[in-house]
């Protein structure tokens, strides 16, 4: 049992390491760590699964710190636990260029950290992934390897953050009972009291969207135990309403927006160390207080043994299996059937639409790769998503295979992050192309922090035809392109679309978007390759013949098609025309010189067709290339009528290219 005192001085070591490492930076938040600093020794001091020393056991309980801007509050826990890598040159260097201790926790920056957070509402949303990931393990590898808690620390901006209603009525629906969140109820934000622009009873939103919940003094450890311990016997996820003092020990700021984001000053600093009756200096830690907190980093060394002599003592084959999932890396055979799927393609010649490409794809992987779980935002049918391996997971059934998000765009890509980061699972999910506006903050957050989250957009042009401009992606593709890191994929039919779907699988590293047509496209890939066409992000698809290519028409998606009947016009018309597939901008973009070169061409004129605008094209048809596309929004029509519309046919871009032919 932890004493009254030693709580106390436990908490003030969080405290102080937050506000030198803030004031030694010069910016940064004080404010947050100080007010919650009882409520994560409770939680870290008593109840926390983790063993500092080997961070990335996987049944560790998981800590996200979803006010990402009270980042000071966790670099502390971890410098104080013990993980090797948070040293306390690292806290000296809060917020410094190259530092581990990055202004807001960033994944991958220091091992503790399990989510990039920062923009507020997005780690609460993570962590109903991440409850949800443990129970789909749990289903599939029992209690003996896959049994902790998600816990959440978040403040009132998190709450007042619209994605979160998304995540917590997802999270109570589910009945996700291994998710506890505290809110640091401390109704301080930055332009002042909360009460400024809110006055929603939190407690019985989140009782109304299924949640347990309850309120406890934050300053007290026996009631936030108690609340801990309540939480985890509950049946329903637990908001665990912590009524907090903002800057807690700091003698005029406290309770006030003055110490929510600048540092404290050198006097109100002095008048905390008196109040606390701390007399370290900065960054020195009395060793009775590192001592006491090492040894809480170091208690959960026996559980993890415990774990790992129960996961030696499991079949060979579920160990096996176990652990190949939690490396992230695919079954053996998966090229095999990938490649075994691709020769029955080119036999096959189907016209479909990419989106049901995409699920003639998915059903073939979701039989070979058992850690898929697929989703939609409530457009199951029309994102072709579900396949014969997947059905719903319920909260009495969390064995199975696939989630229904509801409508709530933001809240899945943000729970597909927490799925993807929780480890062991392949997250997957649809909605229509142009609502990547609703869910891009998550889906940039995924490209951020450098993980697999695959995002299936459907509908991806004018083609959608009759639900017209709210409804048909224009900008979407470019807006999706500028992410960096995130591969936007589309496909031209359905041998491309395997490919895509293999390269987005394989990508450990880089979340992807395939972009799928709602209508039917032939088959243009009708040999059987063995190479993936696609890695190289373009190839040649169609010769030039009769001479060296006059035109190249480079196209993605459904437009390789309209592409294909141009070079058929301007061959007729004795011009050697080129297709080219550009299946994917990044990765054709990251190839040699050479192989960028080869490709380009050296075509007096060079065409590109898509039906979205040209934004991002200029690299590859250059400033004087000819874009056949749109330039405004849609249009309410059938796809006949507004392809023509739009000037987007195989006439319009031959008659373009000839007329610059003619003219040059
Ligand atoms: C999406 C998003 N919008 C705005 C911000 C800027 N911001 C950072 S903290 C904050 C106020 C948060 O208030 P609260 O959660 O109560 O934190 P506390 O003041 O208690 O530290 C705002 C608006 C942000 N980080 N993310």
């Amino acid at each position: 049992m932890v004493s009254r005192e030693q709580h106390d001085r436990m908490a003030n070591a969080i405290r102080f390491l937050s506000m030198d490492a803030v004031e030694k930076a010069n910016s940064g938040h004080p404010g947050l760590p100080m007010g919650a600093a009882d409520i994560a020794t409770v939680l870290f001091t008593r109840f926390l699964k983790f063993d500092a020393k080997n961070p990335h056991w996987p049944d560790r309980d998981r800590f996200i710190l979803s006010a990402g801007h009270g980042s000071m509050l966790l670099y502390s826990l971890l410098y104080l636990t013990g993980y090797e890598d948070m040293t306390i040159e690292e806290i000296k260097n809060f917020r410094q260029l190259g530092s581990r201790t990055a202004g807001h926790p960033e994944y991958g920056h220091a091992s503790g950290i399990e989510t990039t957070t920062g923009p507020l509402g997005q780690g609460i949303s993570n962590s109903v992934g991440f409850a949800l990931g443990e129970r789909i393990l749990n289903a599939a590898f029992g209690n003996d390897l896959v049994d902790h808690y998600t816990y959440v620390l978040a403040g009132d901006g998190c709450l007042m953050e619209g994605i979160s209603q998304e995540a917590i009525s997802l999270a109570g629906h589910l009945k996700l009972n291994k998710l506890i969140v505290f809110w640091d109820n401390n109704n301080i934000s930055i332009d002042g009291p909360v009460t400024l622009a809110d006055s929603t009873d939190q407690v019985a939103r989140f009782q109304a969207s299924g949640w347990n919940a309850m309120h406890v003094d934050g300053h007290d450890p026996e009631a936030i135990a108690y609340a801990i311990e309540a939480a985890r016997h509950s049946d329903k996820p637990t908001l665990i309403a912590a009524k907090t003092t903002i800057g807690f020990g700091a003698p005029t700021k406290a309770g006030t927006n003055k110490v929510h984001g600048s540092p404290l000053g050198a006097e109100e600093i002095a008048g905390a160390r008196k109040f606390f009756n701390w007399e370290a200096p900065a960054f020195e830690i009395p060793s009775d207080i590192l001592s006491a907190w090492r040894a809480v980093g170091e208690a959960g060394a026996k559980k993890r043994t415990e774990w790992e002599s129960r996961l030696a003592k499991t079949d060979a084959k579920q160990r096996g299996e176990f652990e190949r999932r939690n490396s992230g890396k695919l079954p053996q055979d998966f090229d095999a059937v990938i490649a075994d799927y691709k020769k029955k393609l080119a036999a096959d010649k189907p016209k479909v639409a990419t989106r049901k490409s995409s699920e003639m794809a998915l059903e073939v992987i979701n039989g070979a790769v058992p850690e898929t779980i697929g989703g939609s935002a409530d457009l199951t049918g029309s994102n072709n998503t579900k396949t014969s391996q997947t059905k719903a997971i319920t909260p009495n059934d969390y064995g199975q295979r696939y989630v229904h998000y509801g409508v709530r765009e933001h809240g899945m890509a943000a729970a597909m992050n927490g799925l993807t980061l929780h480890g062991g699972i392949i997250p997957y999910g649809g909605t229509f192309m142009c609502f990547t506006d609703y869910a891009r903050p998550a889906m940039r957050l995924a490209s951020l922090m450098g993980i697999r989250s695959i995002f299936v957009m459907t509908h991806d042009s004018i083609g959608l035809g009759e639900d017209g401009p709210t409804h048909q992606p224009v900008e979407h593709l470019a807006a999706l392109r500028a992410i960096p890191n995130h591969l936007v994929f589309r496909p031209a039919d359905a041998t491309e679309a395997a490919e895509c779907w293999q390269l987005a699988l394989e990508s450990e590293k880089t979340p992807s978007t395939l972009a799928l047509t709602r209508q039917n496209l032939p088959a243009v890939r009708t040999e059987y390759v063995a190479e993936n066409l696609c890695r190289k992000g373009a190839y040649e698809l169609a010769a030039a013949e009769g001479g060296e290519a006059a035109v190249t028409i480079f196209a993605t998606g459904s437009e390789i098609e309209i592409a294909l009947g141009a070079r058929t016009l301007l061959q007729g018309h004795g011009h050697p025309t080129r297709v080219v597939s550009v299946p994917c901008f990044e990765l054709f973009f990251k190839q040699d010189q050479a192989y960028r070169e080869k490709i380009i061409g050296k075509a007096k004129v060079k065409v590109a067709i898509e039906a979205g605008i040209r934004q991002g094209w200029d690299p590859i048809i250059g400033t004087d290339g000819i874009f056949v596309g749109m330039t405004g929004f849609g249009a309410s029509g059938t796809i006949e009528q507004l392809y023509k519309h739009f000037g987007i046919t195989a006439e319009d871009a031959a008659k373009a290219a000839e007329a610059r032919l003619h003219a040059k």
